[in-house]
């Protein structure tokens, strides 16, 4: 029996995967973050938030939650957003994790880095890590100029906010404790802001990583979503004006 004063728990977490139509990449996701949690003793669970995809995602994700996968799927009737699918998945993930997060299903998140960022907050003293493009070593890879450039503006808009440089990314782990009683907006597509801008988290570290275009699929950023950034970014101000979280 190994020295109780030398074992340590891992700090169990769980990583919420929004799905719409992501049948092409998913199994393939799945089986690759489950072996990073396998590789680096990480006691993580994939939460898979399907919105109904017509081209079968859930059914697939229920089959490899079957098989003995740490994953498991909730579903949704219908498309209701990408924002209030990690909420909701954050409320359906397992008591015991410590922490939350989000990933993209379409390997445009670097699953590597996960190790990095569960140690950041099981052992760094950080509240929240962020899968992070626009810090030394990060990058963007194959995304259309035009995305670039969204990208850019989005995130100047929101830079008065906080000093994070990632402010849009999609792809991070907070503690429990940081959510605890915060209101997050549902809206759209940029949870990670909501999180950034009023989760009680303390410490941030920003996590660099080459983040890839999709290979299989398609972007479901639309005209609408960049609205939608546009109202949350305003309510957000407005709240911070007038004092209210
Ligand atoms: N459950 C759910 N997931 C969504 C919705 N919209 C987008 N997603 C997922 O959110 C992630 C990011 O979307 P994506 O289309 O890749 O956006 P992009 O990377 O900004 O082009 C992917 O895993 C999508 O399948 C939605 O309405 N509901
Ligand atoms: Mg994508």
């Amino acid at each position: 029996m190994p020295d109780a004063a030398t074992v340590t728990t891992p700090m169990k977490f769980s990583i919420v995967v929004p799905t719409y139509n992501e049948a092409g990449g998913i199994e393939r996701l799945v089986r690759t973050v489950a072996g990073i949690f396998k590789q680096g003793g990480l006691d993580g669970e994939i939460v898979v938030v399907d919105d109904n995809s017509p081209d079968g995602t859930g059914a697939i994700v229920d089959r490899l939650e079957a098989e003995g996968l740490p994953v498991r799927c909730l579903h949704r009737p219908g498309k209701l957003g990408l924002s209030s699918g990690v909420i909701d998945g954050w409320k359906f993930a397992r008591a015991e994790s410590v922490a939350v997060g989000a990933m993209d299903a379409d390997f445009s998140h670097d699953a590597a880095i996960l190790p990095r960022m569960v140690n950041a907050l099981a052992t760094g003293g950080y509240g929240l890590a962020i899968g992070s493009r626009y810090v030394p070593g990060g990058g963007i890879e194959n995304w259309p100029k035009r995305r670039i450039i969204t990208s850019r503006v989005a995130i100047a808009l929101a830079q008065p906010l906080t000093p994070i440089k990632d402010i849009t990314s999609g792809y991070f782990l907070v503690t429990r404790a940081a959510l605890d009683g915060v209101e997050l907006d549902p809206i759209g597509f940029k949870i990670g802001l909501e999180v950034i801008a009023k989760a009680r988290y303390g410490r941030a570290l920003e996590v660099p990583y080459v983040f890839t275009d999709r290979i299989a699929g398609e972007s479901k950023l639309n005209q609408s979503e960049i609205f939608n950034y546009l109202k949350q970014l305003g309510r957000i101000y407005r709240a911070r004006l007038t004092g209210k979280k």
